[in-house]
Order: structure tokens, then C-alpha cells, then sequence
């Protein structure tokens, strides 16, 4: 459809005036392209009697696998349940805000929740991040790390882990083996923009945010890790809040 205020004729003949003088040379005209409709009878061979056997076959195999999958649709779906087992399981985390009345807007969030595994024993362990106060300045937050036991309970071994003083009021967490050294690294996003924990081996985790070279100043909502490069080491995304 063209423009309203567009002269269709030019539209339709082609090029400006300017421009096929510019181009004469190379003009050559085009004869309308004139579409014949042709009504075609088509008439198929009649097939072979062992091609009409093959055929034959192939119907009673789509209707046999329809029927099959019929009857798998048929049967009774099973019920999935989950079963809550907070109380057995040994986490005990409680999410501090450090809400006073004051409403800061980060207090709404939660805290997030990453599975790892500290000590690649292939069963999956679990850190919880925390809030903080927001007075006075330079409080940490103390997130909560769990070390699966193997029987479906979970020992906290916060304590000393590094990840129990986090600097920055933290919201969630990625996990990544950024130096490929077979053991989860951690990046915790935080208010203040994150701070990367390099996994240390002994249920200890060091903050390396400085000489890592991470320089995020603001508001780190989210993050992942990943390979964008294709380079086998692991990268980092990290997804920062409006302004
Ligand atoms: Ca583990
Ligand atoms: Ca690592
Ligand atoms: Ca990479």
C-alpha cells in the first residue's frame, strides 16, 4: 500500500527522471510479466499390486502407533507431590531485610538461593543470601551456607566460610567454576553491585571481587554465568537494576 501523498504514477513507472538519465545506459525495458493459469489434469499411474501391499502396511503401522499412543494417553496420569521437609532437613535460615520503617526499596526483594556443590562430592549443597541492617554504614550481610549430609539433612557450616560476612546487602546468587578448577565459584549480587567468591577447596570461600577485576557499582539484581565466548571459561552476566 502506498502513501496517500505519494504520486502513484511516479511510483509505478519506475526510476526519477534524474535518475534513468544517469542510468540510461544500463536501462533496459522490461516487459510486463503477463501470469498464465494452466487447469492440468493430473493422472497417476495405477500402483503395482506390491506397491499397494507396502502401502497397505505402512496404514496398519500409523494406526497401530495410534493406537498406542491413544492408549498411553489413556492411562491414568500420576500425581506428583512435593512434601514439605524444612523442618527435618536442618536449614534453619531466616531472611533478615533490616527493615526499620524506613522502606527501602531492596527490602521487598528476599533473598535468593543457590544450589552448589562446595565440595564436589556431586551432592548438591545450598546458600542462602541475606539482608542487612541498614545502620550504621558498613554493615554486612550473613548468608547461610549448607552442606548436604547425604541422607536428605543439611549441616550448616556458615560459619568461616566467607560467605557468612558478605560485603553488601545481598539478593541472590549464580554459581560458575570460572578457573575451571572442578570446585563452584560463587557470585553474590548485591545492592552495591556483587562481590565474586572464588571457592577455596575447604568450605571456605575468598572474596576476589577486587583483583578479578569487577568494577559494578550498581544495583546487581540478578546474574549468570556462562560461555559467550566459546572459550571454555566461564563468563559473567550480571543484571543491574534501574537506576
Ligand atoms: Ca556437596
Ligand atoms: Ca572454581
Ligand atoms: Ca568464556
Amino acid at each position: 500500500m502506498y502513501d496517500e501523498g505519494l504520486d502513484e504514477s511516479r511510483v509505478v513507472s519506475g526510476p526519477s527522471p534524474a535518475l534513468s538519465r544517469a542510468s540510461a545506459s544500463k536501462t533496459r525495458v522490461i516487459e510486463p510479466i503477463r501470469l498464465q493459469i494452466r487447469i492440468v489434469e493430473c493422472i497417476m499411474p495405477r500402483p503395482k499390486p506390491e506397491l499397494r501391499l507396502a502401502a497397505g502396511i505402512a496404514i496398519v503401522t500409523l494406526l497401530a502407533l495410534g493406537a498406542g499412543v491413544a492408549a498411553l494417553g489413556a492411562q491414568p496420569q500420576r500425581q506428583i507431590t512435593f512434601t514439605d521437609v524444612t523442618g527435618s532437613s536442618g536449614v534453619k535460615f531466616v531472611h533478615h531485610t533490616g527493615a526499620t520503617g524506613d522502606k527501602w526499596y531492596p527490602e521487598l526483594f528476599g533473598g535468593g538461593v543457590a544450589v552448589l556443590d562446595i565440595d564436589a562430592d556431586g551432592w548438591p549443597d545450598l546458600l542462602f543470601v541475606n539482608g542487612k541492617n541498614w545502620r550504621p554504614a558498613g554493615q554486612r550481610s550473613h548468608c547461610s551456607l549448607y552442606r548436604n549430609n547425604h541422607d536428605g539433612s543439611f549441616s550448616d557450616r556458615s560459619a568461616g566460610s566467607g560467605l557468612d560476612v558478605v560485603d553488601g546487602y545481598a539478593i541472590g546468587a549464580t554459581v560458575a567454576d570460572y578457573d575451571n578448577d572442578g570446585k563452584d565459584d560463587v557470585f553474590v549480587t548485591t545492592v552495591e553491585g556483587g562481590r565474586l567468591f572464588h571457592n577455596e577447596g575447604d568450605g571456605r570461600f575468598r572474596d576476589v571481587t577486587e583483583p578479578s577485576g569487577l568494577r559494578n557499582a550498581n544495583f546487581a539484581a540478578s546474574a549468570a554465568g556462562l560461555d559467550c565466548d566459546r572459550d571454555g571459561l566461564a563468563d559473567l552476566f550480571i543484571g543491574n537494576y534501574v537506576r
